[in-house]
């Protein structure tokens, strides 16, 4: 269902029978809302994002595409998340089945970006809402210059999960907690990008954080321990995973997050960014995410 979004952006609505439901703007080919059967929010976006072109929308899940945050000369993130992408009515068949689910195809290809970033790609990418109200997004990016040379990349799906309260912490433990990274090694963007190994259990909150963790298994889970909620993240093709919560001060620096809002996201990104993906003309990479959101209970068999 293609409808007007807020300041008359155009969204895409999907839903499936149960109620669970999603919206896709063709703005950033840009997943803003992801919603139970009980309508409940499962994504965050923030009371102070800003639709409007071209700022990029605070929250949901942006794609960083080509490059992932300020690690090249192209803006933070890249540009895929700042174009007007289309819906691809006619995309070559896919891996996945999605027959019995709702989905979208988009498609973003080289434009006006040829003066910054000089390569010609098709990038589609599909969204699909399963019939228990997974989400999953799946990129096919394929290298279409016809100058023989080839591309390379990073890549981020930047997923603001909407958690209760971050920074709550009850009887000595946290109410939020991801598990799935613990022992893996990480490059930590507040300390220059230097390699540290994750030490202990699972990764808990009481600070500003923003690591990529690397070579990841492809299950993390994000236990929401008051909304006794788990979403469990499932991913392919994206060996890394980004973890991100701005905390307090560095939340008071940027405009279109209120200043109470780091409380209820935290970021969980499916990424490449350590080893750059290169594509020769006429190769194509696929990366996908998968999304579950599952009542605590239920994961741990109570
Ligand atoms: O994924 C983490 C990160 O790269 C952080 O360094 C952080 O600044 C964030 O993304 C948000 O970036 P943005 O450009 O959307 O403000």
């Amino acid at each position: 269902e293609l409808c007007k979004g807020i300041n008359g952006l155009d969204k895409i609505i999907l839903r499936e029978v149960r109620g669970c439901s999603a919206e896709v703007y063709l703005y950033g080919g840009h997943v803003t809302s992801w919603k139970n059967e009980h309508g409940e929010e499962l994504l965050f976006v923030s009371s102070k994002a800003i639709f409007k072109p071209p700022k990029t929308i605070r929250g949901g899940i942006p794609i960083c595409f080509p490059q992932f945050s300020n690690l090249g000369s192209l803006e933070p993130h890249g540009f895929a998340r700042t174009r007007f992408w289309t819906i691809d009515n006619d995309p070559p068949p896919f891996p996945i089945n999605s027959s019995n689910k709702a989905f979208i195809d988009l498609i973003l290809k080289h434009s006006e970006d040829v003066k910054i970033w000089p390569h010609r790609y098709e990038f589609r990418l599909r969204i699909t809402l399963g019939p228990g109200g997974d989400l999953m997004l799946t990129s096919r990016i394929r290298n279409t210059n016809i100058d023989g040379k080839s591309f390379t990349f990073t890549f981020a799906y930047h997923t603001y999960f909407h958690v209760t309260d971050i920074s709550e912490v009850v009887l000595l433990s946290s109410e939020v907690r991801v598990e799935g990274l613990e022992t893996l090694d990480y490059l930590d963007n507040l300390k220059n990008r230097e390699r540290f190994t994750e030490q202990g259990d699972a990764i808990v909150f009481e600070s500003e954080v923003d690591k990529v963790y690397l070579s990841t298994p492809t299950k993390i889970a994000i236990l929401d321990h008051e909304r006794k909620r788990t979403f469990e993240l499932r991913k392919d093709g994206l060996p890394d995973a980004v973890v991100w919560n701005p905390w307090d001060k560095k939340a008071k620096t940027i405009p279109d997050l209120g200043d109470d809002e780091y409380k209820h996201m935290l970021c969980v990104e499916a990424a490449c960014v350590e080893k750059p993906i290169t594509l020769k003309p006429g190769e194509e990479w696929r990366g996908r995410q998968e999304l579950s959101a599952v009542p605590s209970s239920y994961c741990s068999g109570q």
